[in-house]
This record gives structure tokens, sequence and C-alpha cells, in this order.
């Protein structure tokens, strides 16, 4: 079993860094399309491993709480357990509906993600199994 084109291994999974922004739905459904889901986060070492990857830019997780507000859940319908959140997040900023994930700006950072507006458009990481 090998990972599809275009996607990285790391562990037991594989991962795309997208090229294109695209707001959180649309995203999701890119993912869909390349037979994965948006990714979700479950260890420390997978969130080093796309704090490596990443280009110095934001890139939408599988993560959201716009089912209930404060409730995070990610894509396969788990809460979320452990967060790496940027200090001072999430802050659902101003009010303005903040409902989606996105993380990975710096390269070095652990702590890393921030809740946007899920209409923002932004990259993504998609998340599937060697196929
Ligand atoms: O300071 C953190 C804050 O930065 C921005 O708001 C000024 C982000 N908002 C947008 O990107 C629209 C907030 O999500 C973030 O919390
Ligand atoms: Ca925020």
């Amino acid at each position: 079993k090998q990972c599809p084109r275009d996607f990285l291994p790391f562990k037991s999974s594989c991962y795309y860094f997208s090229h294109a922004k695209k707001n959180w739905t649309d995203s999701r459904k890119d993912c869909k399309a390349r037979r994965a889901d948006l990714v979700k986060i479950a260890s420390q070492g997978e969130q080093e491993f796309l704090q490596h990857h990443c280009r110095s830019e934001y890139y939408w997780i599988g993560l959201t709480d716009s089912a209930k507000e404060g409730t995070w859940m990610w894509v396969d319908d788990s809460r979320l357990s452990l967060g790496y959140w940027e200090d001072g997040e999430p802050n659902n900023w101003e009010n303005r509906n903040e409902d989606c994930v996105h993380g990975f700006r710096k390269e070095d950072a652990l702590k890393s993600w921030n809740d946007a507006a899920c209409y923002e458009q932004w990259f993504y990481i998609c998340e599937t199994k060697p196929q």
C-alpha cells in the first residue's frame, strides 16, 4: 500500500498540501474528490510533521465548532481533546463566527492554530490512508 500521487507519507497516513486557496467547505469537497478528508491532527508528532512541511501560509484543518459554539469537532465527528492553538486562540474574534480552524503559518511553532471565518479562502491539508 502506498500514498496517492501528490500525498506525503507520515506514520500510517498520507497528506496533501493544497496549492489553491478555497473556503473551508470547498476545501473539504476537494479533499473528498481526492478520496481524502481535511486533516485530523491526533498527536504532537503529526502536528510537528505538518508544521515542518507548510509553506509559511495558513492551511485549513478538519476542525470546526459550527454545530455548537465552543465545541470543537473533527470531520470524523470526534471531539477535540488536545489543541495546538496560538496564544489567545480560539477567540471567535469580534463574534465574527470564527467557526473553522487553520494553522501552520510558522514553520517552527508548535502552537499554530487560529479560529477563522469559514468563508475565508486559505490553503488546506487533506489526509487519507495508503491505498
Ligand atoms: O490577533 C489574532 C486575530 O487576528 C485576526 O483578527 C485581527 C484574525 N481574523 C481574521 O483573520 C479575519 C483572528 O482570527 C485572530 O484571532
Ligand atoms: Ca481567531
